[in-house]
């Protein structure tokens, strides 16, 4: 059994993708990410970088205690290597898979996430840096849609690669991106949404609710906006 720590967002849709296309048993613990419940203690001790999602595997490959994993790419890759799927058994394929996901988790992942904070979450205001993130997503989706032509999936065959992209590409819509624009990739998405793992991770990860978190404009209280991004976010690092 693996325990899934979550909130509803893309990143966390990965693992709920990787686990679901997998078959793998797992139980959704749902975070408070507004409340800070990630801030805890209790749970830096999973993830010590108080971030989801994380997930703690009950029966590791090495049969010991209980392991927790974090970053969401971190985790995909040990999911392909504790069942031997979802990378390509072909060497050279496997370094294309492999550079890809990393490429999502160290460029488009955190780009369209300032995008999305700029665009969503920050005061009115802010061209330079609403701007600034904005053609770097878009030039980012054009990076992956060039990628995209000519392939059915990004290493040829469906892997953690495709997996580790998809909710990012295909969730532009709230940041005022149409996925249209960029034609190999919407193809590559609507191929993507025929995978039943994806409805089954989406009713899993969003429980329903996926319209609010593509809100244009997220409205916090200060309460919530200074445990996300202000004081509270330092002084929960701070806490022993
Ligand atoms: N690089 C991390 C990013 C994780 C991350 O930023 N998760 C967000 C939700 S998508 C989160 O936990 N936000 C709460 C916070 O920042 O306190 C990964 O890929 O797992």
């Amino acid at each position: 059994m693996i325990d899934l720590h979550y909130v509803p967002s893309g990143n966390n849709l990965k693992i709920g993708i990787a686990l679901e296309e997998l078959g793998l048993r797992y139980r959704p613990v749902r975070h408070d990410m507004f409340g800070g419940s990630h801030q805890k203690p209790e749970f830096r001790r999973i993830n010590p970088n108080a971030k989801l999602p994380a997930i703690v595997d009950h029966e590791p490959t090495d049969a010991g205690e209980p392991l927790a994993i974090f970053e969401s790419g971190a985790i995909l890759l040990y999911l392909a290597q504790k069942t031997g799927r979802l990378m390509p058994a072909d060497w050279r394929r496997f370094q294309v898979a492999q550079q890809w996901l990393v490429w999502q988790v160290a460029g488009l992942g955190p780009m369209l996430g300032q995008a999305n904070h700029f665009c969503r979450y920050a005061p009115e205001g802010q061209d330079y840096a609403v701007q600034r993130y904005l053609r770097e997503a878009r030039r980012l989706l054009t990076v992956l849609d060039r990628q995209l032509r000519g392939r059915e999936f990004i290493a040829d065959e469906f892997s953690m690669a495709d997996i580790a992209c998809f909710p990012w590409a295909a969730g532009t819509r709230s940041i005022g991106i149409e996925p249209d624009d960029f034609p190999a990739l919407a193809q590559w998405i609507a191929r993507i949404e025929q995978r039943p793992a994806i409805a089954a991770a989406r009713t899993a990860i969003f429980d329903g609710d996926r319209a609010k978190y593509l809100q244009a404009r997220a409205k916090l209280t200060p309460q919530e906006w200074s445990t996300l991004f202000g004081d509270q976010l330092l002084a929960a690092a701070r806490a022993d």
